[in-house]
């Protein structure tokens, strides 16, 4: 394997490690979802230990603007969940790192009713800088999740707008939250995150507001802002605080999670994440190796400078550094 392929910090897993994770040992699974958020040069030989423990469980991601109350439901959906037969994981991305606090606190208080349930693990990941909605590792901490038998992984990420789209790219079914009496709902509805949605939920039904949110966001969906080709997207009222209208919910997600799998969308779902990631992974190494090889970024940059001056094309350039570019040696066989 080459070089930037393998882990660079702290030591490798240890078979004892492995032995204590595939037998259900909480706290072997919480170490290796360490190593995956914050060694990436590690998650290849993870991955690899992953093999043939992926593939079935159910993605549900839960987002929408600040303070709406994702953290709360998805603690009540998860146990509504459990109660249905489920292990349930959590990946909860905060906005802070958890040392300075901030709302990593807040989502431990709201999580709080969880700890102690064998049935659900939660984890919390620091957003890094750059990274939107989701933090960087929160696919891998998922598969780390699903191969450690969780059945479903709810995703929790930041509400901040556009990032929000983010969520789509790792979740097979997309909550969409809002609330009523603020202008959260119609900012949604104009970021395009409400096409991204499966299922809206306007979480405090117990404040004053509901009935007009609720009424203004099937006008909205009467005149086609959800995904489109879709049928109907269900718009379900919660109070999340009170565990009121989880029951509707844990049912409508179960429905889809079972047309999903039924239907072949599911694997289609996964086939499509895993091309990204081959291709991903691909492009990262052999953007590392030219780096390596003859410092890319820096050369790209000068040459750019000297464009900007002269109004030249970019083209004799890319052509030279193309030609010059035999990393990948287009060998078919090795591609098999
Ligand atoms: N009235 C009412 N308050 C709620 C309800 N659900 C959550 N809250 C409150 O809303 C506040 C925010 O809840 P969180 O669950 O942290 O919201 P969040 O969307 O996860 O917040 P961020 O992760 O910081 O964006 C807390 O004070 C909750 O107690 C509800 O159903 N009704
Ligand atoms: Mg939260």
């Amino acid at each position: 394997m080459a070089e930037s392929m393998r882990s660079s910090r702290g030591p490798s897993l240890t078979p004892q490690l492995w032995e204590r994770f595939l037998g259900g040992e909480r706290r072997a699974c919480a170490q290796v979802i360490t190593k995956v958020e914050n060694d990436p040069d590690a998650v290849p030989e993870i991955r690899d230990r992953l093999s043939g423990r992926l593939g079935r469980a159910i993605r549900i991601g839960i987002t929408g603007p600040p303070g709406v109350g994702k953290s709360t439901l998805t603690s009540a959906l998860a146990r509504g969940l459990a109660d249905g037969g489920n292990r349930v994981g959590i990946v909860a991305v905060d906005p802070s790192s958890p040392f300075t606090g901030g709302a990593f606190m807040g989502d431990r208080i709201r999580m709080d009713a969880l700890v102690g349930d064998d049935r659900v693990f939660m984890r919390s990941l620091a957003s890094r800088a750059g990274q939107g909605g989701l933090a960087p590792s929160t696919a891998g901490v998922a598969d780390v999740l699903e191969a450690f038998g969780m059945d479903r992984i709810l995703i929790e990420t930041v509400g901040v707008g556009q990032a929000e789209l983010d969520v789509m790219a790792c979740a097979d079914i997309v909550v969409l939250v809002l609330q009523p009496s603020t202008g959260d709902a119609i900012q949604s509805l104009k970021s395009g995150i409400i096409e991204a949605a499966d299922v809206v939920v306007v979480n405090k039904a117990d404040l004053p507001g509901v009935e007009m949110l609720l009424q203004s966001l099937r006008f909205a969906f009467s005149l086609g802002a959800g995904r489109p080709g879709t049928n109907a997207t269900p718009i379900l009222a919660t109070s999340a605080q009170a565990s009121e209208g989880i029951g509707e919910l844990v049912a409508e997600l179960e429905s889809q999670a079972s047309d999903l799998v039924d239907s072949g969308r599911h694997r289609e779902m996964r086939r499509a994440r895993l091309e990204n990631e081959i291709r991903r992974a691909i492009q990262t190494h052999l953007w590392a190796s030219l780096e390596r090889a003859v410092g890319a970024s820096a050369k790209i940059r000068r040459h750019a400078e000297e464009l900007t001056l002269s109004g030249g094309s970019p083209y004799p350039f890319i052509r030279r550094a193309c030609a010059a570019t035999q990393v990948c040696q287009t060998k078919e066989e090795a591609w098999q």
